[in-house]
C-alpha cells in the first residue's frame, strides 16, 4: 500500500464487434502478466491484483483465445477493477478501472438533455444530421402522425419501419431508442427477408409492453388545445390523449432505466476510448463512414460545453467531482493491414475523425493505431502477403468453410492509401478475410499485439 493512488476510470466505446472485448482482455492480459508483455512500460507493472466484483469476464475471455477462439458478444456494461504498483513511482500505486460499454447506446444521446417526450419527439423528427434519402421516410412518418388516425400499434410500427430504413442504409447511429438496434440482450438487428417478423421482434422501448415513438409538434400541439377545457374524466375517454400520456410516460421509464445510467457511467469516467475498425470501413464503403462521423458528431455534442447534453452529462459527473478530460480514437485490427500500411491507418483515422473533433477544446485528444490480439504474420520479402487462418478461403474456384485446427494460409491484403477512396470506393478492392485467432495455450501468456503499450501510457499520464 503506498501513499497515494493513480485512478483511472476508462469507458470503451465503439460500434458492434469494433473489437471493445478484446482490447480490454488484451491490455489485462499485458498488465497481468508483465514480465512476459512486450512494451517497456509493462515491464515495470508489478503487484497486479484483480479485484473481487469484476463483471467483465476476463478469465472466460483470455481462456476463448486458448481454444483459438474469439470472445463471445456482450450483452450488457461491463467492467473490469485491478490495481498494481509501477515501479517508477515510488509513493504511489495504481487503480484502474475499464468499462466495456454498448456503445450503440450514444444514439439516445438526444434524451440526454430532453428531459420529456415532448421535446424529445420535436428535436427528433428535425434531426437534420439525417441524410436527405432517409429523411424521405420521416416525412412520411410526420405525414401519417398528422392524418388523426392514429392508435399505439400501428404509429409504432410505422416508426419501426422507418428505423428499419436507417438499419438497412448505414445510419444506425441515428437509430433512437437504440433497443431497436441493440436489444437489452445485446442482440444487434440483422437484415432478414420476412421484415414484419423482424420489427414484431425489435421493441423501441425497455421492452414490448413499453414501446414508445415520437409525436410531431404540430400533432401535440393539436392534441393539447383539443383538450385543454375538457375535465380528466372527459380527457380519459380520448384516444389520442391517452396515447401522449402512455408515450410520455413510456419515454421517462426508458431515460430512468437506459439512457441515465449508460451516459453516467461515461459521465463518471476520465477517459474516453473510442475503436474503429478501418477495415470494416473500407470494405463497407462510403454509408458506414458517414455513419462512423455521425457517431463522432453524436460524441462532439456530448463532450462540447456549449452544449445542452454536455451541461446533462455535467450533472452526473458533478457530485464525485469527475470528468472526461481525455480522449483516444484508436484504430484497432491493425494486424490486417500491410506492415508498411499501418502508419496510413492513422492518417486515415485523422482524416475521418479529427475536423469533427476540433471544436473540442476542453478534453485532450489522441490517436492511436493498435491491433489487440494480432492473428497474422507478415511474410519475409512479400509485403502484399499475411499468413494467418481464415474461417473462409477460396478452394479450385469454390468458397469453401475452414476449421480452426486447419493449416495457416498466405493470403494477399489491399494497399491502402493515406487519403480515404472519393467517388472511386470500391469495396471490392477492400477485402479483409476474418480470422481464426492465433492459440495461444498457456494461460499466462499476453496476446500478441501492436501498440497497446502506447495507448496504456497514456493511461498513466496525470
Ligand atoms: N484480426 C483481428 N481481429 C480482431 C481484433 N480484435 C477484434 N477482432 C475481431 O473483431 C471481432 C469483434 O471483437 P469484440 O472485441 O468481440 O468486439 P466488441 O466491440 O466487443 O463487439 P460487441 O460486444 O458485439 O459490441 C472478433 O470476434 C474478431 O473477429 C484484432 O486485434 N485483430
Ligand atoms: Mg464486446
Amino acid at each position: 500500500m503506498k501513499f497515494k493512488t493513480h485512478k483511472k476510470k476508462i469507458g470503451v466505446l465503439g460500434l458492434r464487434e469494433a473489437g471493445k472485448t478484446v482490447f480490454i482482455t488484451s491490455l489485462i492480459s499485458q498488465i497481468e502478466n508483465s514480465i512476459e508483455a512486450e512494451g517497456r512500460v509493462f515491464k515495470d507493472i508489478t503487484a497486479y491484483v484483480p479485484w473481487d466484483n469484476n463483471t467483465f469476464e476476463y478469465k472466460q475471455y483470455r481462456d476463448a483465445f486458448s481454444h483459438q477462439e474469439w470472445p463471445e458478444k456482450t450483452k450488457e456494461k461491463t467492467s473490469f477493477k485491478c490495481s498494481f504498483e509501477y515501479k517508477k513511482w515510488k509513493y504511489k500505486d495504481v487503480n484502474l478501472e475499464l468499462i466495456d460499454l454498448p456503445g450503440e447506446r450514444i444514439s439516445d444521446y438526444l434524451m440526454l438533455a430532453n428531459t420529456n417526450f415532448d421535446d424529445w419527439s420535436d428535436a427528433i423528427l428535425s434531426d437534420l444530421s439525417i441524410p436527405r434519402k432517409v429523411r424521405e421516410h420521416y416525412s412520411k412518418y410526420i405525414n401519417y402522425c398528422s392524418n388523426g388516425k392514429v392508435n399505439e400499434s400501428t404509429i409504432i410500427m410505422n416508426y419501426k419501419e422507418l428505423l428499419y430504413h436507417f438499419a438497412d442504409n448505414y445510419i444506425t447511429s441515428s437509430i433512437s431508442p437504440s433497443t431497436f438496434n441493440l436489444d437489452q440482450e445485446g442482440k444487434p438487428i440483422k437484415r432478414c427477408k420476412d421484415i414484419n417478423s423482424l420489427l414484431n421482434r425489435r421493441y423501441v422501448g425497455i421492452d414490448a409492453e413499453n414501446q414508445f415513438a415520437p409525436i410531431p409538434k404540430s400533432v401535440i400541439t393539436k392534441i393539447n388545445e383539443k383538450h385543454k377545457k375538457k375535465s380528466r374524466k372527459e380527457k380519459k375517454t380520448c384516444a389520442d390523449y391517452q396515447l401522449l400520456k402512455l408515450f410520455r410516460k413510456r419515454y421517462e421509464l426508458y431515460r430512468d432505466k437506459i439512457v441515465i445510467p449508460t451516459f453516467k457511467d461515461i459521465a463518471h469516467c476520465d477517459t474516453i476510448v473510442v475503436l474503429v475498425d478501418i477495415p470494416d470501413i473500407l470494405s463497407s464503403g462510403y454509408h458506414k463512414y458517414n455513419d462512423i462521423q455521425r457517431y463522432v458528431q453524436h460524441l462532439v455534442k456530448c463532450l462540447n460545453p456549449q452544449s445542452p447534453m454536455y451541461r446533462a452529462l455535467r450533472i452526473f459527473s458533478s457530485k464525485i467531482s469527475s470528468r472526461i478530460s481525455t480522449i483516444a480514437f484508436i484504430a484497432v485490427k491493425a494486424d490486417l493491414v500491410r506492415i508498411g500500411d499501418i502508419g496510413n491507418l492513422k492518417e486515415l483515422l485523422k482524416k475521418c475523425i479529427k475536423n469533427k473533433m476540433s471544436v473540442i477544446q476542453n478534453v485532450k485528444q489522441h490517436y492511436f493505431v493498435v491491433s489487440s490480439a494480432t492473428a497474422t504474420m507478415p511474410v519475409e520479402n512479400n509485403p502484399n502477403i499475411l499468413v494467418g487462418n481464415p474461417t473462409k478461403a477460396m478452394k479450385d474456384g469454390e468458397p469453401i468453410t475452414r476449421d480452426k485446427n486447419d493449416k495457416n494460409i498466405g493470403f494477399e491484403v489491399p494497399q491502402i492509401d493515406n487519403q480515404w477512396p472519393e467517388d472511386n470506393w470500391a469495396v471490392e478492392n477492400y477485402v479483409y478475410p476474418e480470422l481464426f485467432p492465433f492459440i495461444s495455450r498457456r494461460e499466462d501468456a499476453p496476446l500478441n499485439h501492436i501498440n497497446i503499450d502506447k495507448v496504456f501510457e497514456l493511461f498513466l499520464e496525470k
